[in-house]
């Protein structure tokens, strides 16, 4: 193990997503990880997969976070589904109590099948208490539009656009994920660190969204932040990791295939 990852975030019971990506994402990169729960799902079997989502109570959020970083000496941090305003001002203020060398926020406004209305709330506290620090953000299509504010993301120009748009929030770094439903042959990405656009693109496989795959690549990133890597190969990483995982899906009974989590080779 070369470093420690710390991972705030929710955990999904299904085990496809959330802190249980993150912490198999850590273990296959080869460092050690440990997570702070902001909130459980747990999909309903019996009512089509939908969301069942309890916030765990602010207090408890800010034990969780004291006692990881009184115990390690902690410099990268991911921070994934945060899910209400009162969780949002718990993590803020963590993040605000010390430096860090980096955070990497996954800007989850709602998680596949929930109701782009919960988004709202959540997406103003966000942007206006967590963006400020982060310092990679690893936005998805739907992300990208709330964030950027713009109408439709069609194509790659607008990808960068909404890029760059992001980076003006606050993040030293934006990667804006195209993933299936932009058009095209390939998933592309894109990096703008408010000077330079880098596009990393690989075919697509299928064109149904996975489960997990959000999660797995800010992990990714993360891990090889905390082992010394540049954003750019962090992200290069973090792409063919969530290629193979994606390429190993594994089917499940939910709507949506489930990422394996499979270190690039
Ligand atoms: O994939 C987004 C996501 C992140 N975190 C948690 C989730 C989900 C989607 O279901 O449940 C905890």
């Amino acid at each position: 193990m070369t470093g420690r990852a710390y991972v705030i975030a929710g955990s999904e019971a299904t085990g496809g997503a959330g802190i249980q990506a993150d912490l198999r994402t850590f273990q296959e990169l080869g460092v050690y990880g440990m997570g702070t729960i902001t909130c459980i799902v747990s999909f309903d079997p019996k009512n089509d997969w939908a969301h069942r989502f309890v916030p765990v109570d602010p207090q408890v959020i800010a034990d969780q976070i004291e006692a990881a970083t009184s115990c390690h000496d902690l410099d990268v941090v991911k921070i994934g589904m945060l899910g209400t305003p009162d969780t949002i001002d718990v993590v803020a203020g963590a993040l605000e109590r010390k430096t860090w060398r980096h955070v990497v926020l996954d800007p989850v406004l709602i998680c596949k099948g929930q109701e782009p209305g919960a988004a709202l709330d959540t997406d103003k506290a966000l942007t206006a208490q967590i963006l400020p620090h982060a310092s990679v953000i690893t936005p998805n299509l739907f992300e990208s539009r709330t964030l950027s504010g713009m109408d439709a993301i069609e194509s790659e120009a607008d990808l960068i656009e909404a890029a760059k748009r992001i980076h003006d929030l606050g993040p030293r770094y934006v990667v804006a994920k195209g993933g299936v439903e932009l058009p095209g042959p390939d998933a592309v990405d894109v990096l703008y660190d408010g000077q330079d656009v880098v596009v990393h693109r690989a075919s697509k496989i299928g064109e149904n969204r996975v489960s997990g795959a959000g999660c797995t690549f800010a992990a990714a990133i993360t891990a090889e932040l905390v082992k010394g890597g540049t954003v750019e190969s962090a992200v290069g990483t973090a792409k063919s990791m969530v290629r193979a995982g994606i390429t190993a899906r594994l089917s499940a009974h939910t709507p949506f295939d489930v990422i394996t989590t499979v270190a690039p080779g």
